[in-house]
């Protein structure tokens, strides 16, 4: 099994004869003309992995005689056959169906463009690999979002901010003329979930990374990714006019900055005909940014796009912002920035917002700025990589996270508008869409360190192409595309990933705590931080626990973050009687005392749910033992091994937190609960 190096595109061979056999019958033959290079990369694809699952290949032919044949094309590429495609399946959708063609009953994957058909024949594998019945096929389907992006982390010194799965793929000593074979196998991997575009370095960027050195290593991983219908993207550091050009200022409104970055993308476009644009982090953190010269987030941005549109590029425009002017409460600062420039973007601008208003948090409420901008793109910034959620240690399968952001109702346009339906440009459709992913991805063999890590890139791919889709289903495909169709290893393991977020949350930071994370590792407890250097990186800035109680209280009478939420979230969220669990600290200060809907006091809760995080994760490793004998040993017993660190861990973690805010709460821990050991 390559130790999982071939993530879920193992097309191993299918090991039910008879279900293999009637796979068979249907791909004797194959009319699969392919003269551009997308084509061809689906052609191999299709070949390999009919190769692996059924050791056959299609014969090739050129018009329906012998019997049942598979054709895929577009309806250029397949010219003479008279294919029709739908206008609703759009420039990236395809089609997949049984058609009965000169009386012989054929599969047909067909769709307008070639990367369409690469993404038809990636899901037709699809079935093969879950085990579908292709006899009766009558799939259109179509992305849901148009920049579904993966956003790396990665310094061009190879180390990766945040990354723990070794060092980045990009080996720039060794470009351009070495084109590694992870370069094709990661475009494969995206592609097979429909990603269409990459960020390939940090967002606090270098500005070297647009000197004419680095633009021809960068050229190269272009030329890797166009044949998957990826676009590359470059994440650029504010101020490289005057790193890079030696200007003395990078005024976004001054005139020889214009000029400079208009050339710089010029240059860019030389190299990169397709390239797809800029990601920009700016006054957050210390990145320079328009700020930093009195002018605005919309002058800065409104700068870049008017250089790139030309080109037909976007910029991407982080609303991650915060400093430490901000003395009551990071979570507004965002909010208050941006949402005054509402409709004050160039049209190939999209606000790139995180998930929550803090900080990529085992669970956070919506950010706020979604729905709150009706007249500007926003797009939505997961993160993949496990900052907060135990690194590549902890098995957290973060699509529940995901679909419980994107199905939260922001009431901004009413009942049902939901974060989905916001991303997805539904209440303005003249907007640009996008969903961006921090990649979990580095050189470690596996790609993203814990075999189960890979289950958030290919959620996150799939969810990006329909935020619609359910956790429950992605995780099953994952299982089988990864490890086996075994019925009872993917019903017992998908159960497992289904819970595994929670029981973090459990572990980490239950009833809406957050940021009490070890300090600037973000790996471990740490509530007691209270020397970080700034008041709001210190834990206890965030739970503020203190002998009356615990939470952060953001109504009305704290901080009122609740006001920048429409207002029946507002209500729902300020009022105990309908404020959830999930959520409590995150926007109350309550007494030890408080009596839960439980009936337990929130301090009993409290402790409780550290508890069960920590059992839950026995339980899982207990489940996990029986799968021994299912799937590779290799895998095995390292995901046997992770989970006896992580059981370490998450007892550490609750037994930290519990003792630490017991010195607060004086209060005892239930009889039914066992001693720290
Ligand atoms: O999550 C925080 C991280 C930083 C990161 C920053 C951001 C890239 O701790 O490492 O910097 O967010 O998203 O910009």
């Amino acid at each position: 099994a390559d130790e999982g190096y071939k993530l879920w595109l193992e097309y191993n061979k299918i090991a039910d004869r008879p279900a293999a056999a009637v796979y068979k019958q249907q791909l004797k033959y194959m009319i699969f003309p392919a003269e551009s290079d997308q084509l061809k990369a689906a052609k191999a694809e299709l070949i390999k992995g009919l190769e692996g699952m059924l050791s056959m290949h299609p014969a090739d032919t050129k018009s329906i005689t012998g019997g049942q044949t598979i054709i895929i094309g577009t309806t250029q590429s397949l010219k003479g056959l008279a294919v029709i495609v739908p206008d609703s399946i759009g420039n990236q959708g395809y089609l997949i169906k049984t058609a009965l063609i000169n009386q012989k009953k054929c599969i047909l994957i067909t769709a307008k463009t070639d990367v369409g058909v690469l993404y038809g024949v990636f899901n037709f594998l699809k079935l093969l690999q879950t085990r579908q019945p292709i006899n009766k096929l009558n799939i259109a389907d179509r992305p849901r979002i148009m920049y579904r992006v993966l956003d790396h982390w990665d310094n061009l010194n190879r180390t990766v901010e945040r990354g723990y799965a070794g060092s980045s793929i990009w080996n720039w000593h060794r470009l351009p003329g070495i084109i590694d074979q992870r370069y094709i196998d990661y475009a494969r991997a995206n592609a097979s979930v429909g990603i269409n575009g990459s960020v390939i370095n940090n967002v606090n960027a270098d500005a070297l990374i647009l000197s004419p050195q680095y633009l021809t290593k960068i050229q190269a991983l272009a030329n890797v990714f166009r044949v998957y219908g990826i676009k590359l993207y470059l994440s650029v550091k504010f101020s490289s006019p005057v790193e890079l050009g030696h200007l003395k200022t990078a005024d976004p409104l001054n005139d020889d900055v214009r000029k400079w970055w208009a050339d710089k993308i010029d240059e860019i476009y030389r190299y990169i005909p397709d390239f797809g644009g800029f990601l920009v982090k700016a006054n957050s953190e210390g990145q320079p940014g328009p700020q930093t010269y009195g002018r605005t987030h919309a002058d800065g941005a409104n700068m870049l796009a008017d250089a790139l549109a030309p080109h037909h590029g976007i910029v991407m425009w982080r609303a991650f912002v915060y400093d430490n002017n901000v003395p009551d409460d990071r979570s507004k600062q965002a909010y208050n920035e941006f949402k005054p420039f509402d409709g004050k973007f160039k049209d190939n601008v999209i606000i790139q917002v995180k998930n929550g208003p803090i900080d990529f948090q085992p669970r956070e409420p919506f950010h706020p700025l979604f729905g709150a901008m009706p007249n500007t793109a926003l797009m939505m910034e997961f993160q993949l990589t496990q900052e907060y959620l135990g690194f590549s240690t902890h098995l957290v399968y973060e699509a529940p996270l995901f679909a419980e952001t994107l199905q939260s109702d922001t009431y901004t346009a009413g009942k049902g508008s939901t974060v989905s339906r916001i991303l997805q440009g539904s209440f303005n459709k003249k907007l640009i869409t996008g969903m961006a992913g921090v990649a979990n991805i580095g050189t470690d063999l596996n790609w993203c360190g814990h075999p189960f890590a890979q289950a958030n890139w290919y959620a996150f791919g799939r969810m990006a192409w329909n935020p619609d889709q359910s956790s429950s289903a992605i995780a099953g495909d994952w299982l089988k595309m990864t490890f086996t169709n075994d019925a009872g290893f993917v019903s017992s393991i998908k159960k497992v990933m289904l819970q595994s977020r929670e029981n973090t949350v459990n572990y980490m930071t239950p009833l809406g705590l957050h940021h009490i994370m070890g300090v600037s590792t973000h790996y471990g407890p740490g509530p007691w931080v209270d020397n970080a250097g700034r008041p709001d990186w210190n834990a206890t800035y965030y739970h503020k626990a203190d002998s009356a109680g615990i939470g952060f209280n953001r109504t009305g009478t704290g901080s009122n973050a609740l006001s920048q939420y429409a207002q029946p979230v507002q209500l729902h969220w300020e009022n105990l009687q309908t404020c959830p669990d999930e959520y409590l600290l995150w926007f109350h200060h309550l007494s030890w005392t408080y009596k839960m809907r439980s009936g337990r006091s929130l301090w009993d809760e409290l402790v409780y749910h550290y508890y069960m995080g920590a059992d839950s994760v026995k339980q899982m490793g207990l489940i996990w033992d029986k799968m021994q004998g299912k799937i590779d040993v290799e895998r095995f017993n390292q995901v046997q091994q992770l989970m006896k660190v992580q059981l370490t861990e998450a007892t550490t973690w609750r037994d930290a937190c519990v003792l630490y805010f017991q010195a607060f709460s004086k209060m005892p821990v239930g009889a039914g609960y066992p001693k720290p050991e």
